[in-house]
């Protein structure tokens, strides 16, 4: 393979530059492709020709910047070149895969003539190797985890607990990690304030009031996997208040209507993670980036649920990552998205969240929200978990990489307008709890995720509930041990 001639336009050898470590992601994308699931402007299969000479701009990049986007060659001024390449272009990762995924062998190298014109996301990060850091094998008992602080209100002589932190006792055992459940409480006391959804004072635009059923049931078992699997223990906060009566992911005033009790409960709820961040920075220190920003060890991670119905009528099949970026934001249309999604970024954009991974040496926002590094697409390496192939998929992830484009498909989406099929980009926890300074979303960074878990996910059995928890905690801490390394000791 070493000597073919790396003149002739690299788009020809997308596929023969395939390692074995990307087959997997190689196989899928081109699944994705096959089905129509990308879009671009030339439609079906007529994928525009990806020829030196051409405008960057069609051949893929927007703007006119310097990249030829999909077509793998380099910009000279507004025009595609192809790139004198004095060596292999791809030095064959290192497999440092820990735990070994199942081996797909690579029969028949993908020979594709024309290259993807969809996004860039393949050229940008397919070269990327995630390591998979698995369970070890360790003794978790003599890890004492405890409710570290307590919000409890007393009303007629009758306590109600309102709002919980767990931690470990001793904070050298902590992972580090801080796990959220603010739509999981079912707790309505009556001398609280109602809210409806379309109060025309606090809600304007409809506010929402139905709990994400099983989500601090999935919270709390994701959190007792990463104690069994890695021997560390990571911070968990939950809202015990029902969301009709409290909504811990929104600005103060729709979250509580103004209910004092209801803004006590929600002012614990922020400070009591704002603390387990200062606990694992503590306990992990920080790292600053390569633009100079100074960030915690460490991953605030949000637990969300979706009924899913606008996807299917069995609700929607993805488990949906929130980085607050919007399916605008995610769109991979060579002309109107953005891909990869740094590019129209400045230093100083704090669009989306990663604000601080996103610019550590040799990461991108792109790769670390839908590259093989991805969360979404660590879960997917993981997949099934159940007999339904397409359950828990992430969206977004190297598999399945933009909601708009995943919305127009009716394989996915039962009525297919993208407006119809909704995408949860990420809500108020994931926004200001990046920030160690959350009252003003200023100071250290830490970053921040959450997961909308779909309901073939959180109405399954237990067993299920244990086996996804048992996988996102290997996706978290994998995570975590690529972005900071193996000396950190995250998990
Ligand atoms: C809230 O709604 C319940 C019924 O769902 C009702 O019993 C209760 O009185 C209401 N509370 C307030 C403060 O309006
Ligand atoms: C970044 O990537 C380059 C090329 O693979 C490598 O030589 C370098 O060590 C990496 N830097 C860090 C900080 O990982
Ligand atoms: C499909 O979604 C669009 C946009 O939300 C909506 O106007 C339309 O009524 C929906 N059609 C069906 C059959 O549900
Ligand atoms: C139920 C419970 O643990 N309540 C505790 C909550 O925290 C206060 C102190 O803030 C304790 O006094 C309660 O016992």
């Amino acid at each position: 393979m070493k000597g073919i001639s790396f003149r002739i336009g690299l788009c020809s050898l997308i596929a023969v530059i395939a390692s074995a470590n990307e087959v997997n992601h190689r196989t899928s994308y081109l699944r994705n492709l096959k089905k129509g699931g990308g879009g671009g402007s030339g439609g079906g299969n007529s994928l525009p020709d990806c020829t030196a000479g051409q405008l960057s701009k069609s051949c893929g990049a927007h703007k006119n910047q310097a990249v030829c986007g999909t077509c793998n060659l380099v910009c000279n001024g507004d025009y595609c070149v192809e790139p004198v390449v004095t060596s292999s272009p791809t030095a064959s990762p290192t497999n440092a895969i820990t735990e070994a995924p199942t081996a797909s062998p690579i029969t028949n190298a993908p020979t594709s003539t024309s290259s993807p014109t969809v996004c860039s996301t393949d050229s940008y990060c397919g070269n990327d190797v995630a390591t998979t850091y698995g369970p070890l094998i360790c003794d978790s008992s003599n890890i004492v985890y405890k409710r570290l602080m307590n919000f409890t209100y007393v009303h007629d002589g009758q306590e109600y607990e309102m709002i919980n932190l767990y931690g470990p006792e001793d904070p050298s055992q902590a992972a580090a990690l801080v796990i959220a459940a603010p739509h999981g409480g079912s707790l309505k006391p009556n001398f609280m304030v109602n809210r409806t959804e379309d109060d025309s004072n606090y809600c304007p635009n409809g506010c929402r009031i139905l709990k994400d059923s099983y989500t601090r049931e999935i919270a709390t078992k994701i959190k007792d996997r990463v104690i069994a699997n890695y021997c560390k223990a990571p911070y968990l906060i939950v809202n015990e208040l029902h969301r009709e009566k409290m909504d811990a992911n929104r600005a103060r005033d729709e979250a509580t209507f103004n209910d004092p009790v209801g803004i006590e409960a929600w002012t614990k709820f922020h400070e009591f993670i704002n603390y387990a961040q200062g606990l694992v920075q503590d306990q992990f220190g920080t790292i600053t980036n390569d633009v100079g920003k100074v960030g915690s060890r460490g991953l605030f991670f949000d637990v969300h649920g979706y009924a899913g119905y606008d996807w299917h009528v069995d609700g929607g099949k993805f488990i949906q990552w929130g980085y607050r970026l919007s399916k605008d934001s995610l769109d991979t249309d060579p002309i109107t998205g953005h891909c990869p999604i740094d590019e129209d970024l400045t230093d100083s954009s704090t669009r989306g969240s990663l604000t601080h991974a996103r610019k550590l040496p040799n990461e991108s926002l792109e790769c670390l929200v839908r590259g093989p590094k991805s969360l979404g697409q660590r879960f997917n390496e993981q997949l099934p978990i159940t007999s339904d192939s397409l359950c828990g998929a992430g969206l977004p992830s190297f598999d399945h990489r933009d909601p708009k484009a995943i919305a127009k498909d009716t394989t996915y989406c039962t009525n297919d307008s993208d407006d119809n099929c909704h995408y949860y980009s990420g809500g108020y926890d994931v926004e200001v709890h990046e920030r160690m300074d959350w009252e003003n979303i200023l100071g250290n960074h830490m970053n921040a995720a959450q997961a909308e878990f779909p309901r073939c996910v959180r109405f399954a059995t237990s067993t299920v509930h244990d086996e996804v928890a048992n996988k996102i905690s290997i996706s978290l801490c994998s995570f975590m041990h690529d972005l900071f390394g193996p000396s950190a000791n995250t998990c």
